[in-house]
């Protein structure tokens, strides 16, 4: 596929303007391993110092309008006044995330724990997070169990199910009509023999037993290696249930590492079937968010290489040439029909991107700008002293 014609160029352009990337909170903090974490230089203290970074990175990228929260990382006295700071910035605060997963209480469990009392404490949680989102204005409630068992026979299965749907239910009653629920499976960790929403088809399962605003997150480290993440993608998008992503990518488990990093051509091929879709602007209700570590590298300048990826791969996606595809498709033309896509794929479309952004004008390289703009030097600065925001686990 050579020189894009400008008909291309314009269609691409005019979707991928109406492009949106949740970023999270918690990747402007401190984040390891159990084996360490590695504190940064200018690292955030607070949630309005997150909310400042995540302004930063949608200044140089133009994408990113909305930031995650998790609760009780990013706990304020005042969430309407930290949704008009968010709003002075230029930004908006986006997907309430709950957090059962840190509380000594929870060593069995959370909401499905066998201790009635210790359920209590937990729905009142996600209930309690809903309390923020009625304050910030947010639509999403994203919720993630890291419920399970290490050993057979620790608990019984079909029991802890039973009160994982009780709580959901009744979180999912308090919810306003505008917003919604948010379920988010993962495969293993911290959990090692079972965990109690494991795959797409138990979040699925209990999404159409709670109804229309109960929806499925797919977290794209939260898989068994080697599964076919975009059948999932599809299979939801058929079923109406598909609420969001948890972009990431890793090698081999929940490596958090940045999204397209370990494998961008799964990444084009999920962003294939959502622009198949039609589903990459807001009108189509899929929450596209970053869920990341960057315990290593420069935080802020990782979380606008993430958003780049996947701009990248979805400008790739849109120049799959569809009417190509379906008709060697239609005709078992097995090779044309890959090649159609294997020649998006295969497009450099960074002169794309960059003219983009100057038709936004914006800088058409965001990390050249961002280490020009002096914002690092100024919060290295800045925030010396002080406790610096991390997962506090
Ligand atoms: C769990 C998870 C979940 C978040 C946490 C920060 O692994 O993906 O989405 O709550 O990371
Ligand atoms: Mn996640």
């Amino acid at each position: 596929m050579t020189d894009l014609d400008s008909a291309t160029r314009t269609r691409a352009k005019g979707v991928l303007r109406t492009q949106r990337i949740e970023t999270a909170s918690w990747a402007f903090g401190n984040s390891g391993t159990r084996f360490k974490v590695f504190p940064q230089e200018g690292v955030p203290r607070n949630p309005y110092e997150k909310i400042e970074d995540a302004a930063t990175v949608h200044k140089f990228t133009g994408a990113a309008p909305t930031v995650a929260l998790h609760i009780p990382w990013d706990l304020v006295d005042d969430y309407s006044d930290l949704a008009r700071f968010a709003r002075d910035q230029g930004i908006g605060l986006g997907t309430i995330n709950s957090n059962v997963f840190q509380d000594n209480d929870y060593k069995l469990g959370s909401v499905t724990n066998p201790d009635a009392g210790v359920r209590r404490k937990a729905i009142g949680h996600l209930l309690e997070c809903i309390e923020v989102m009625d304050r910030t204005s947010s639509r999403d409630l994203k919720l993630w169990f890291s419920d399970g068992t290490n050993y057979p026979g620790q608990d019984d299965v079909r029991s802890r199910q039973d009160r994982l749907a009780a709580a959901l239910a009744e979180t999912y009653d308090r919810l306003g009509s505008e917003q919604r629920m948010l379920l988010e499976y993962k495969l293993f960790e911290p959990a090692f023999y079972m965990t109690d929403v494991p795959d797409w088809g138990t979040a699925y399962a209990h999404c159409i037993a709670l109804g229309d605003r109960a929806q499925v997150v797919i977290d794209t480290g939260h898989h068994a290696p080697g599964t076919n993440i975009e059948f999932i993608v599809a299979f939801l998008l058929r079923a109406g249930k598909l609420g969001g992503f948890d972009f990431n990518s890793r090698f081999y488990a929940d490596d958090d590492l940045m999204v397209g990093s370990a494998d961008p051509f799964q990444l084009f091929r999920i962003m294939h079937e959502i622009v198949l879709a039609g589903v990459v602007g807001p009108e189509g209700g899929i929450a596209f968010m970053l869920d990341q570590c960057h315990n290593i590298e420069p935080k802020i300048p990782a979380v606008i290489r993430s958003v780049m990826n996947v701009q990248e791969a979805t400008a790739k996606a849109l120049l799959v040439d569809h009417g190509a595809l379906k008709a060697a498709q239609d005709s078992g033309d097995v090779l044309a029909a890959n090649a159609a896509l294997m020649d998006a794929y295969h497009t450099d479309v960074r002169p794309l991107l960059r003219e983009l952004r100057e038709d936004m004008g914006l800088d058409p390289d965001p990390i050249a700008a961002f280490h020009r703009s002096g914002y690092y030097d100024r919060i290295r600065t800045e925030r010396a002293g002080g406790t610096q925001a991390g997962w506090g686990a």
